[in-house]
Formats: structure tokens, sequence, C-alpha cells
């Protein structure tokens, strides 16, 4: 895997910078009020890692696209819609987190109610970066209506309402995977669709991105409740929907190893891609030390 690693490091190397630069440029100014545009910069550019713009462009690369600066915009947009839907769950009306990414939350800084219209701005704004630019017109519409779909209330919506819904209630199996699939999978999944639409990849690899893409977002919510699974002295999270608290330490590892390597699989289905390495590379991302 180390040679995997060193992909993904100078891809990181190579894009990070610029996708930071076109995030604060863009958010600068974006309205007349300082106060909207502070809160809105201070989330986006809190240090967040850009996995979901990096993995569109990761699409582009492994296609042989050229990438411009046009194409970075775009592929950030996702980010703005990312940030908006932290802000939000932050709220105290959701998780009510004092914290996010080792600093005060939107609304500890800003108050609830400029923290809730920065996320609105966001949230926004996303869609504008995918309408607004020198795309074809047809692709332009494509990625909005992608973006639309996985994010609103078919999407991730429909996954943070399942999520405070089933708060109190334990989540069997299935309904869990379609928590995740929703709350987690469905940006994940539009960021490699976007990627493949920019890229005009053709319907068969069209299919086997799709299948990478929901597996990376299982493996990603897997990775995560294993990283966040409580210690035993800590009493908070023992109750909470998790694949960690369903199926123990050993299941939720396991589960992680067949989904990395389900994703792996469908990369390797891929017919038109230049090179699936640096797809492949992400996956790095889910290794875990021996435990
Ligand atoms: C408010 C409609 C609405 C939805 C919120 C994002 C979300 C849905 C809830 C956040 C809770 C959570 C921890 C979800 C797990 C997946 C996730 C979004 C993790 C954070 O993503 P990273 O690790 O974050 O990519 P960074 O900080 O790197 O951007």
């Amino acid at each position: 895997m180390n040679a995997n690693k060193q992909v993904l490091q100078q891809f990181k190397a190579e894009y990070l910078p610029k996708i930071d630069q076109i995030l604060q440029s863009g958010i600068e100014k974006a309205s007349n009020v300082k106060l909207l545009d502070d809160s809105m910069e201070y989330s986006l550019m809190a240090g967040g890692k850009r996995l979901r713009p990096l993995l569109v462009l990761a699409v582009l690369q492994s296609y042989g696209i050229q990438i411009t600066d046009e194409l970075i915009k775009v592929s950030s947009a996702v980010e703005l819609l990312h940030t908006y839907s932290l802000i939000h769950d932050d709220l105290p009306a959701m998780d009510d987190s004092d914290t996010r990414r080792g600093k005060p939350s939107n609304h500890k800084k800003f108050g609830d109610d400029i923290a809730t219209l920065a996320g609105d701005g966001l949230l926004t704004l996303a869609f504008e970066w995918l309408a607004d630019n020198q795309l074809p017109a047809e692709q332009r519409i494509t990625l909005v209506s992608l973006l639309a779909n996985a994010a609103g209330p078919h999407g991730m919506v429909e996954g943070q309402v399942i999520d405070v819904s089933f708060e109190d209630r334990t989540l069997d199996l299935a309904g869990l995977q379609n928590l995740d699939r929703k709350k987690t999978g469905e940006l994940f999944h539009y960021c490699i669709l976007a990627g493949a639409v920019m890229a005009g990849v053709n319907d068969i690899d069209r299919k086997s991105l799709s299948d990478f893409a929901w597996n990376f977002g299982v493996a990603f919510q897997i990775y995560d409740d294993i990283l966040d699974a409580p210690t035993e002295s800590d009493h908070e999270d023992v109750d909470k929907n998790t694949y960690v608290n369903l199926l123990g330490m050993n299941g939720a590892r396991e589960k992680l190893s067949e989904t990395v390597t389900d994703s792996l699989k469908a990369l390797e289905n891929l017919e038109n891609a230049q090179s699936i390495d640096l797809l492949k590379s992400f996956l790095t991302y889910f290794q875990l030390g021996k435990g």
C-alpha cells in the first residue's frame, strides 16, 4: 500500500493548495455583509480534508482530462455544500456541538441565526458554482440535478431526518446501511458521478464508478465509526446507531475490509480509465492500525 499512499500524497500536494485558493477567493465578498462572509469563510477555511473535491478531480485525472482552474472550481462546489451540512449539524437543534475541527463551531462564534444563514448561503452558492461556468449547458444541468438529488430530500437531508428520528431506537443492519448511504454516501456518490459527467465517461464505466462510490461511502462511515468507537469509560456513544455497536469491533473491521475489497473490484472493472492507481490510492484512507 505504500506506493498507493505516495500516489495520493502527490495528488494532494498538487491540488489541495489550488482547491483552498479557489474556495478562499470564491467566498471572499460573496455577499455585501461582512458578518455573513466572515461566518461562511470561518467554516469553509477551517481545515477540512477536501476529500470530496479531491475525489471529483481524481476521476478527471483518471480519464486524462486536463484539470483547469474552472474545473477545480466546479469540483469544489460540493465542499461548500458539505460545509453547510456540518454547520447545520452542529446547531443546538441538531447535534448541539460546541466544536468542529478543534475550533468553536460556527454558531458558538457567530450565533445560531448567522450560522443558520451562513449554511443557507453556502448551500445556495454551491449550485451557483455548478451553474455559472463555461462547461457545456447539458453538463451543468446534469451536475445541478445530481447534487440536488444527492443532498436534498431524497438524499442527505432524508438521512439526517432518519438520524434524528432514530436517536433513541436501534436500527438493524439494513436500517443502518440506509441511514449511512443517505447521510454520508450520497455526497461521495455525487462526487464520483460529477467527475464521470465532466470526463464524458461511458455508461459501462459510469456503473462501475457508481459501485465504487457507494462502497467508498460505506467504508468511510465504518472507518469513522471505528475511530469514534466509545471506550469502556465512555458511556455517551454506546447506544448510537453505528457499525461498531451493531457488529462489534471485530465485525466492523471485517465489514470495512470486505467493503474496501468491493471498492477495489469495482475499479478493476473500469474499461476506459487511463489508470486506476489514483482512485485506488484513496482507499489507503481506510487503513487501520493493528488492533
Ligand atoms: C444538516 C441536512 C444536514 C445534514 C448533515 C454531514 C451530516 C449531515 C452530519 C454530520 C455527522 C457526521 C459525522 C456524518 C459522517 C460523515 C461526515 C460528513 C463526516 C465528516 O466529513 P469529513 O471527515 O470532514 O470529510 P472534514 O472536516 O474533513 O471536511
